[in-house]
């Protein structure tokens, strides 16, 4: 057992595998997805690098679970062919998004990581509300969280300083922050230092703060390809448009995804929890069990809100990711929730900016 080891496979997670499955699954039948084109699957295998396809009885016919980037699966091993897939291994962690197009159907972005890099850039790209809503879902996967700042070469020390302590107002201490630079190599020691040895990091933003240049400086070679931004607006053109594990040097893994338009269809019933730790902490102090946090007598929210302690942005925040993880449930649910949020927005007029500052992504 030697190349899967250094692909993430470890001897604890395949002895749960078999004892729980009754198996006696060897490393040789085993192999990590790290690239999904339409039919055929990249994979690396004991054997080396090599391409894998779907068993249909298995996965069409049989209900399988369609396998994702950083994927363990069972093989078949075929020399010089397209191995089979048979089957997809339990997922230690893992972003679920649900599908807009298939009701209820969900899309797994990426599986098998141990630490997520929320990646926001110091440009027009910096943006609370939308860390917020990135750390919720980051948060669900139940894998570690640091926050990196790309770009910082485009604004001064004492600004980046400013950045960081605006970040630790929505992650508290729940998540490493990081500020970085591909361009003059600020910070990124201490991202080398992040990315261990045997685990895996999957990078998560928007379009254009620089995933993909952050992965090819710390690989040292031109793997993914980069796009300018637009100047106009800041955004970025969805240049990458796959997923890919890149294994680094130092034996760390980076699954690099494409910027994404919208987070608002994610399962992030739980996430909402520990993303809002500094709201929920108020809770049971609340004087009635069932308090809604609106205009209950005894309401701990409130009282910290008044009292200055929490910020009543952060309980809006709170409050509106609620909704949506609720709304989310069901396509129509979700686009109500969408009509009615636009309408919201023609009525109130002079909200539009503030809106737009928070959730501009959406
Ligand atoms: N000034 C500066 N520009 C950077 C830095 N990192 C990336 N960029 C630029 O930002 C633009 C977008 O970079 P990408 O790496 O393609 O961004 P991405 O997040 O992978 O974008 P998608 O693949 O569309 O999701 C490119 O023009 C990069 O040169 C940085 O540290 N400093
Ligand atoms: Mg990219």
């Amino acid at each position: 057992m030697n190349i899967l080891v250094n692909y993430g496979l470890t001897e604890g997670y395949l002895n749960s595998i078999n004892e729980k499955e009754k198996t006696s699954y060897k490393p040789e039948n085993i192999a990590r997805v790290t690239a999904v084109h339409k039919e055929r699957y990249e994979l690396i295998t004991e054997f080396g690098e090599a391409f894998g396809r779907l068993k249909t009885k298995e996965y069409y016919l049989g209900g399988e679970t369609f396998p994702t980037v950083g994927d363990f699966v069972l093989i078949n091993y075929i020399p010089g062919s397209d191995s089979q897939i048979v089957k997809t291994l339990e997922r230690k962690t893992l972003f679920s998004r649900r599908d807009p197009d298939v009701g209820k159907g969900e899309q797994v972005v990426a599986a098998n990581f141990d630490c997520v890099f929320i990646v926001q850039s110091l440009n027009q790209n910096f943006n609370l509300g939308r860390l917020e809503r990135y750390i919720t879902v980051a948060k669900e996967s139940k894998a570690e969280v640091t926050i990196i700042l790309t770009k910082a070469d485009l604004v001064s020390e004492s600004l980046i300083g400013e950045y960081i302590d605006r970040v630790k107002t929505v992650a508290g201490n729940t998540a490493d922050i990081l500020a970085v630079s591909v361009v003059n190599g600020y910070g990124t020691g201490k991202l080398n230092e992040l990315l261990k040895c045997g685990k895996t990091a999957v990078f998560l933003g928007s379009s254009g703060v620089g995933k993909s240049s952050l992965l090819n400086f710390l690989a040292e070679k031109n793997i993914m390809k980069v796009n300018s931004i637009r100047e106009e607006d800041g955004r970025g053109r969805h240049t990458t448009t796959h997923r890919e594990l890149i294994k680094l040097e130092n034996g760390a893994m980076i699954i690099d995804t494409p910027g994404m338009r919208e987070l608002g269809m994610w399962d992030i019933s739980t996430g909402i929890k520990e993303a809002f730790w500094d709201v929920t902490k108020y809770f049971p102090y609340c004087k009635f069990k069932d308090c809604k946090h609106e205009k209950e007598p005894g309401c701990a929210v409130k009282a910290a809100i008044e009292s200055g302690e929490l910020k009543k942005e952060r309980f809006e925040s709170y409050l509106l990711l609620k909704k949506e993880a609720k709304y989310s449930d069901s396509k129509e649910g979700y686009m109500k929730l969408k009509e009615e949020k636009f309408k919201n927005i023609s009525k109130k007029n002079k909200n539009i900016q503030k809106y737009r500052n928070r959730y501009d992504d959406f």
